[in-house]
């Protein structure tokens, strides 16, 4: 039998999403054990086909585990995933706790698959969903063009803000549909209430330029995100970069609109021959035909969707895209699941 692997966090939003993925991939894993917090343990989840118990989160329940998918918020995996590591288990992060770590890897394996291999805390991290969304398309770039600046603005769903998030939006929308509402100022919020869940304003018939927690300078926790894993993903400390993360009225699939440049002067027909051989990349990009990626077509699919390829009117060096994802799949959980099956390559 393969390693056997550990799933923490495996009743959550993402961890739902992982058990799927598990069960639809290629099986190269021995036991799965299913881990969450002891309020879920005895419940019973499917996984390749089989109802598998939930065990609560001790350090016991790391015994024998080769590789631990971490699916749970900051503090509960900066507490217990160096616990599962000194267990033994190699730990795939999918939390903002050990991103910028130096010590821990940050990894794309369509872009970096050799950083897994540095690990001196036995943890490998997982970027964010928004860097995620668009980093296997951006990489396949700079692997051929030499990225120079990088100017991002996301629309991200709601879902990156978990289940609170997908309960906020369709509660919401149930007050908006067949209303007059959104004609005139505050006739939402008003209708929508205070409670906005996770979000500083209704997200229904709105959008909200922020996402995550305020940093320095009025930047947002997310915009440092996209800014910082870029740069560690693709080698590139130094790379500007300027984000502005907002969320939209969308359930799962994240977008993202890049101003991308290069060393050198860029081809719109290079380009698109790069994106449409990229592994994990998709080109869909007809602007004749009105063929272009949205978060709608592509939620529940796996590749990184590229389309509004264009070069920059005012700089032969840059290039204008549109890309989407879905967050909680290679946002989240699919990446997750192919580091982890990297690591499992070791133990063959
Ligand atoms: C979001 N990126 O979309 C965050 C979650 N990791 O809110």
């Amino acid at each position: 039998p393969g390693p056997t692997l550990a799933v923490v966090g495996a009743t959550g939003a993402v961890g739902s999403v992982m058990l799927q993925i598990l069960s639809q991939r290629a099986d190269v894993w021995g036991e799965i054990r299913l881990i969450a917090s002891p309020r879920s343990a005895g419940r019973k989840l499917a996984v390749r086909g089989e109802e598998v118990e939930v065990v609560a989160l001790t350090e016991e329940a790391f015994a024998g585990i080769d590789v631990a998918m971490f699916d749970v918020p900051d503090e509960v995996a900066a507490r217990w995933a160096p616990i599962a590591a000194a267990a033994g288990a190699v730990v795939v992060d999918n939390s903002g706790a050990f991103r910028m770590d130096p010590e821990v890897p940050l990894v794309v394996p369509e872009v970096n698959p050799h950083a897994v291999r540095m690990r001196p805390r036995g943890i490998v991290a997982n970027p964010n969903c928004t860097t995620l969304s668009m980093i296997v398309a951006l990489g396949a770039l700079h692997a051929e063009f030499g990225l120079r600046e990088l100017v991002v603005s996301s629309y991200q769903a709601v879902s990156g803000a978990g289940r609170a998030g997908v309960d906020t939006l369709r509660q919401q929308l149930s007050l908006v549909a067949g209303t007059e509402l959104g004609t005139s100022p505050g006739d939402v919020r008003r209708a929508v209430g205070d409670n906005t869940g996770p979000f500083p304003e209704p997200v229904a018939l709105n959008v909200v330029p922020w996402a995550g927690s305020l940093r320095e300078d009025g930047w947002s926790s997310e915009e440092m995100k996209v800014r910082d894993e870029s740069r560690k993903i693709l080698g590139l400390p130094k790379l500007p970069v300027a984000v502005t993360c907002v969320r939209v009225p969308v359930l799962t699939g994240h977008s993202l609109t890049l101003h991308a440049r290069f060393e050198n002067d860029v081809t719109v027909a290079k380009a698109r021959e790069i994106l449409a051989t990229a592994p994990g990349v998709v080109l869909y990009d007809d602007p004749e035909a009105g063929e272009f990626p949205t978060p709608a077509d592509v939620v529940g699919t796996d590749p990184t969707w590229v389309g509004r390829v264009r070069r920059a009117l005012d700089d032969p060096t840059a290039l204008e895209l549109f890309v989407c994802g879905d967050n909680l799949r290679k946002g989240a959980a699919l990446n997750t699941a192919q580091i982890a099956e990297v690591v499992a390559a070791e133990f063959s």
